[in-house]
């Protein structure tokens, strides 16, 4: 009897990136198809889950969380590649409107300052870093994963279900309500939570367990206090996005208290990660809403190759285990992760945590079920 569903469109494929790049050079792209394909052929290979397609939901629900501008951006940004004739097969920004260039200048004289006409300056006015490739699928691409966030939403909010995946892909936590950056372009967990809250009129918890601070999502409910943003990370202070993401950022005005970041040291294994869920799942029992949007993460695993976490695919189940046993109503939407060979493992094992089913290893292509490699 198939279990829980996975939503899934093979739209993200047009998002086809090949190359990101890393201090200033061209290098093969982390965020790439593959891994949202590894992870379906590996749920779709269980038997436990059924997949489903995501249905349309237009611009509304992304216009309630992001800038008019941004989305302009985006849909337009290719083909203004196109028309200002650059000869790039993708877009990444080298200017950025750095804090420190308008120091001193008056809130008035703020206000004054525009988006560029030129497309290479407008990617850095929407834009966070130059890790970001941006194709000529990427806005459907980024469509179709806010579809499938508010699809997963659906099926837990009309569908009866206790707990929907939603493969999302590109992921979404870094993106900001005017800015996109780290392979996100529409934060699609802000709008599956916020879609939730204003569907049910309760308050929300996102748990963000990528090994990334979701600046974005923290940015996005900064000052709200009926959504509590719960995220556990690397120490940003030695890994991406470095500027947000410390344990004093706690949100302001009705917002202050929730947000709840945990930074954790480099290499930190199962033990101490397990304790910095319990601390934040305390944190969500005690706000009253009935749903959980989780930012699911790979890239806290031990051979991620941009992660600095050490935990295992064994204890990916218990963490969702630990999630489900608060009873509530989870909205499970993919974030990063890059080790490709574990990535479908380390979900199956995530999922069957949070259905309550058994921890079932099974290798996957090199790499046994602590994610060692098998010799
Ligand atoms: C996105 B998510 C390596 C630099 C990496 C961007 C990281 C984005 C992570 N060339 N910078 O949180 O998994
Ligand atoms: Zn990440």
């Amino acid at each position: 009897m198939p279990g829980m569903h996975v939503v899934y469109t093979a739209g993200h494929l047009a998002h086809d990136v090949t190359h990101e790049t890393y201090l200033g050079i061209a290098v093969p792209a982390n965020e790439v198809a593959e891994r949202a394909e590894r992870i379906r052929t590996t749920l779709e290979a269980d038997g436990g889950f059924a997949l489903v397609a995501p249905t349309e939901h237009g611009l509304d629900p992304i216009l309630a969380v992001h800038d008019a501008g941004l989305v302009r951006f985006l849909e337009s940004a290719w083909t203004e590649v196109r028309r200002q004739e650059i000869p790039r097969s993708f877009l990444v920004a080298d200017t950025y409107p750095v804090r420190a260039m308008f120091e001193g200048m008056s809130a008035a004289a703020l206000g004054r300052l525009r988006e560029p006409k030129a497309v290479g300056g407008r990617v850095g006015w929407w834009g966070l870093d130059s890790s970001n490739p941006l194709v000529p699928g990427t806005y459907g691409a980024a469509l179709g994963a806010v579809d499938v966030a508010l699809t997963a939403a659906d099926l837990v909010l009309n569908g009866g279900a206790a707990a929907a995946y939603g493969l999302c892909r590109p992921p979404g936590h870094h993106a900001a309500r005017s800015m996109a950056g780290g392979y996100c372009f529409f934060n699609n967990a802000a709008i599956a939570a916020h879609s939730v809250a204003s569907r049910t009129g309760e308050p929300v918890a996102i748990l963000d367990v990528d090994v990334h601070h979701g600046n974005g999502t923290q940015q996005i409910f900064w000052r709200r206090g009926d959504v509590l943003y719960a995220s556990i990370h690397a120490d940003p202070a030695h890994l991406y996005p470095f500027f947000l993401g410390y344990a004093d950022e706690v949100g302001e005005g009705p917002g202050k208290d929730a947000n709840f970041n945990q930074p954790l040291p480099a290499g930190t294994g199962d033990t101490v990660y397990l304790e910095a869920v319990d601390r934040a799942l305390d944190a969500i029992a005690g706000t009253s809403g009935s749903v959980i949007v989780v930012s699911l993460g790979f890239d806290t695993f031990a051979q991620d190759p941009i992660g600095t976490l050490a935990v295992t695919t064994a204890a990916y189940h218990e963490i969702g285990r630990r999630v489900a046993a608060l009873g509530r109503r989870l909205v499970i939407l993919q974030e990063g992760g890059y080790h490709r060979p574990s990535l479908g493992e380390n979900a199956r094992a995530w999922l069957r945590g949070a259905e309550g089913r058994p921890y079932d290893p099974q290798p996957a292509a090199g790499f046994g079920p602590t994610g060692a490699r098998t010799p």
